[in-house]
């Protein structure tokens, strides 16, 4: 059956380097139980091993908490775990080459950072949602354009129906600015992942969503 990304205000990803020394299951353990739902898993140095073996743990906990488990770039990880999408970017494999890979029912996620690359995910007809950024500087994603600002967004929103995440330098103060943009689902790497309290984050990130 074909899985849908869950209408949702957080989207997670995990990043070890910024977990101030926690591992990437205690971290899930810790969006997980503040009510994230949905995780990506998200390294971009560790072997492969390592990374299958965490991933199938915190499939089984995104599974028992009823979270949506994204993986990004690797699909026979994702596959092998059995996890409910994909994550990938723009230098990676061609999105409907991915689509082959994943088949047809797995959630695909693309990054994108200007309107001809969320016209082209769109246009593929195989893209479930797109993350659109960065929106403001930020240094968690090294090999990142610069920022796209605000008006990337407005374009997205004016012109696609497709979900999207707006992402990259994303800060409990600047989410009204973002939100009176149009953005519905919001990404926080470092704000979550480094917080010293990752519920206390959450629930101040969800309280600027909301209002
Ligand atoms: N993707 P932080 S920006 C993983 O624009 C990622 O596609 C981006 O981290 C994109 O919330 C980004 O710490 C990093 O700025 C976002």
């Amino acid at each position: 059956m074909k899985r849908i990304l869950p209408q949702t205000d957080i989207y997670g990803i995990l990043d070890l380097p910024l977990s101030n020394g926690r591992s990437n299951v205690d971290v899930a353990r810790q969006m997980l139980d503040a009510g994230v739902k949905i995780i990506q898993y998200r390294d971009k140095e560790r072997k492969m091993g390592v990374m299958y073996e965490e991933c199938k743990v915190i499939r089984e906990m995104t599974r028992q908490a009823g979270a949506c488990f994204i993986i990004n770039d690797f699909s026979e990880i994702a596959r092998l775990v059995d996890a409910d999408g994909v994550h990938i970017g723009q230098e990676d494999l061609p999105v409907a080459e991915m689509r082959k890979l994943i088949g047809p029912d797995m959630i695909l996620g693309l990054s994108t950072h200007s309107p001809a690359q969320a016209d082209a995910a769109v246009k593929s007809g195989v893209v479930d949602y797109i993350g659109v950024g960065p929106l403001y500087p930020t240094k968690t994603k090294k090999d990142v354009c610069a920022a796209v600002g605000l008006e990337y967004l407005d374009y997205v929103v004016k012109n696609h129906k497709i979900p999207f995440v707006g992402i990259g330098g994303v800060k409990t103060h600047n989410i009204p600015d973002v939100a009176a943009h149009g953005a519905k689902m919001f990404c926080l790497v470092s704000a979550i992942v480094g917080a010293d309290d990752i519920a206390a984050a959450v629930r101040d990130i969800r309280k600027a969503i909301h209002g």
